[in-house]
């Protein structure tokens, strides 16, 4: 029988700046999805990608002095780039799109024009504001304080050629699809879309622009660039070969797919995807799921705000899983939710560590401990069964459906839920039973331990199965120690209490999730978070030169000498401040204070020849008089600020002027 198709996919990310932990959460949770279903023993297709055209990036481009290719090529497939944080953080998409291919931009360029052909892209004018610096278009309502946005300047009314497309055309069919199918989730997002965008009536929408390059051109009038959503939402089905001759998959099965997309662009997916589909006589995806957002402080993380959480560090200091288990688990999907280290920590504790690490450490040590690895045939019997191995069992064997039920409507958090109450079960079973307490009579109640420890092992791995696709790596440590083999690790035996053969080789291996202690965590999560930071930052960072011109005659009157240090001190009650007595060659010695201790000793000064302007009018610090100033060279390394006293040579005598 030919296997169900299923294709699901992620937003694609616009790689303007590196990602973070807001883009981890959305990936890693089509990924769950895209596991489960092919743990299912579906046909699974999951495409993730970039979304690389448009101002944004050819304006960040130009502010790195690189083109907008050499700047996206970087991000997406540099070091710790998008592409390896996907590898990292165990992603398993079949394909990776970026829209600048080839193929996708050939395929874009048709669309527009099979839209075109029929009737609903059509050539009009564009009215709004213009910011002539910034050579944009601003409608009133993105105005602040009736001033460009980015820049805050005046903006003036133009118009502009541009193509639109008949959104309008399809308002009632997308209202259809929205009131009455079950196409957008969840529910509530349906609500929003209709108040906020189909009762106050649709537009037709301005689908290219003129004032940039830096897109796909419309090949039948090439200096209109095609508007970065069209071009966007277009991927889903030119990754899997609509017109193109790239990939023939369109045809095969997958479409129509399923898109996971972040609440924000929910209204691009949900009106003007399924619109642009109409339009080309394709089906509209099968579901758009709008999940929420992972806050920080209550607001939306942006590098902007500088407030994102860097994934790297986290997955690098707690294990890829861990970070993945955290995500699903804490935020239910569909709504907002408030990140924290402190939450993440305390959710590695409380679940992997105490519940699920201790199921499995405590069973696999038992079985080693009372037999030797390997439970003794007959096991999965009991000739006086007790009503708790029944009700663990019953736990178990129910556990599928309900899984089944929460991921199949879109709520891991749920399906997550339901796992744990299975694990709690299995660690209350182990107490109600006290094997420590049967093994001090093997004789009379070896068997019954065998049974216990047997049903631990099925619980454990009947877990394990639905956490796969949550935590795969750790999952197959988990089978590897209860010694599950893989016909007994499918999608059927976790509906089924029993396959695990009786005699398995169970070993304890590692510590699968080990306790973390709070606040070493957390301080030790701040030093690499800091360092981190500090790496971020350019490496040599000099103050722009000024361009305010001096005349020479106001020059020539700053008098600069070589002066030599007879004697230098920290001055009390200072951190700062150096008393330096010099000799400037008139004779009379001159005291300097300068704020420079925290790069130098007094002591390392001593008989050094250093430059000092000597014309500057007597100061007063800290209850010191300082005739003048040392000259030194300042720069910023790694956001810190590193000072040169200038020194030269020797040979150059006290009071010699420099010209
Ligand atoms: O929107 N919490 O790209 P993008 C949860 N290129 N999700 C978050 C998040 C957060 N803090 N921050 C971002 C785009 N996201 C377009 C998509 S698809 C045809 C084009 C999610 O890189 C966000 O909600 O700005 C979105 O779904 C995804 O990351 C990509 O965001």
């Amino acid at each position: 029988m030919e296997k169900k198709k299923f294709y699901i996919t992620t937003p694609i990310y616009y790689p303007s700046d590196k990602l973070h932990i807001g883009h981890t959460y959305c990936t890693v949770a089509t990924d769950t999805l895209a596991r489960y279903h092919r743990l299912r023993g579906e046909d699974v297709m999951f495409l993730t990608g970039t979304d690389e055209h448009g101002q944004k990036i050819e304006t960040k481009a130009k502010e790195a002095g690189v083109t907008p290719k050499e700047f996206v090529d970087n991000i997406v497939e540099g070091p710790r780039g998008v592409k390896d944080l996907w590898k990292l953080m165990n992603i398993s998409n079949d394909r990776f799109i970026r829209t600048t291919d080839d193929y996708h931009v050939e395929s874009v360029q048709k669309i527009f024009k099979k839209m075109y052909d029929k009737g609903d892209i059509y050539k009009g004018t564009y009215k709004g504001k213009y910011c002539t610096p910034c050579e944009s278009f601003w409608t009133e309502s993105q105005l602040v304080d009736g001033k460009c946005p980015d820049c805050g300047r005046e903006v003036q009314d133009a118009e502009e050629e541009a193509y639109f497309f008949r959104l309008s055309k399809y308002a009632d069919r997308i209202r259809d699809l929205l009131e009455n199918t079950d196409f957008l989730q969840p529910r509530s997002r349906v609500h929003e879309m209709v108040k906020n965008f189909l009762d106050p009536g649709l537009e037709d929408l301005c689908v290219s622009r003129t004032s940039f390059s830096w897109g796909i051109p419309v090949d039948f009038d090439p200096k209109h660039v095609v508007y970065v959503w069209v071009d966007a939402l277009s991927n889903y089905i030119t990754a899997l070969g609509y017109d193109n001759d790239r990939y023939h998959d369109y045809d095969k099965g997958w479409w129509p797919g399923v898109n996971i997309v972040g609440k924000e662009i929910v209204r691009f997916h949900s009106i003007i995807w399924p619109a642009m589909l109409m339009s080309l006589g394709e089906p509209v995806p099968k579901h758009v799921f709008g999940h929420g957002w992972l806050l920080l402080d209550g607001g939306k993380m942006s590098k902007s705000k500088g407030n994102v959480v860097d994934p790297y560090i986290l997955a690098e200091k707690f294990g890829v899983d861990a970070l993945r288990f955290f995500l699903m688990r804490t935020f239910p999907f569909g709504s907002d939710g408030n990140f924290s280290n402190e939450l993440l920590i305390q959710t590695i504790n409380t679940d992997l560590a105490n519940d699920l690490g201790n199921l499995v450490s405590r069973t696999t040590a038992m079985v080693g401990k009372y037999f030797g690895g390997a439970l003794p045939a007959g096991c999965r019997t009991c000739a006086e069964p007790q009503p708790f191995d029944q009700e663990l069992r019953t736990l178990a064997e129910g556990l599928r459906s309900v899984y089944e039920e929460d991921m199949e409507t879109f709520a891991p958090h749920k399906a997550l839920d339901e796992v744990f109450k299975v694990i709690q079960r299995a660690n209350k079973y182990i107490d109600e039973n006290a094997p420590w307490a049967l093994a001090k009579d093997m004789e009379a109640n070896g068997k019954r331990l065998a049974h216990v420890l047997y049903n631990l092992l099925e619980a454990t791995r009947i877990c394990g199965i639905l956490l796969t696709p949550f935590m795969p790596e750790s999952c197959e440590k988990l089978f590897a120690q209860i010694g599950a083999p893989a016909e007994s690790r499918t999608w059927d035996a976790a509906a089924e209490w029993g396959v695990l053969p009786e005699t398995a080789a169970v070993t304890k291996g590692e510590n699968l999730f080990p306790r973390l202690d709070m606040d070493k965590a957390l301080e030790e999560l701040e030093a690499a978070e800091a360092e981190a930071k500090k790496a971020a930052l350019p490496a040599v960072e000099v103050e722009p030169q000024l361009t305010e011109k001096v005349d020479f005659d106001t020059f020539c009157k700053s008098d600069f000498r070589a002066v030599k240090v007879k004697a230098c001190e920290a001055v009390k009650k200072s951190e700062k401040l150096l008393r330096f007595t010099l000799d400037d060659g008139t004779g009379v010695d001159r005291q300097i204070l300068s704020g420079i201790h925290k790069w130098y000793e007094p002591e390392d000064l001593v008989g050094k020849t250093l430059i000092a302007i000597v014309n500057l009018p007597p100061r007063k610090m800290m209850g010191l008089e300082s005739n003048g100033m040392l000259i030194s060279a300042v720069h910023t390394e790694h956001g810190e600020e590193c000072l040169h006293l200038i020194m030269v040579d020797d040979s150059i005598p006290a009071g010699a002027k420099l010209c």
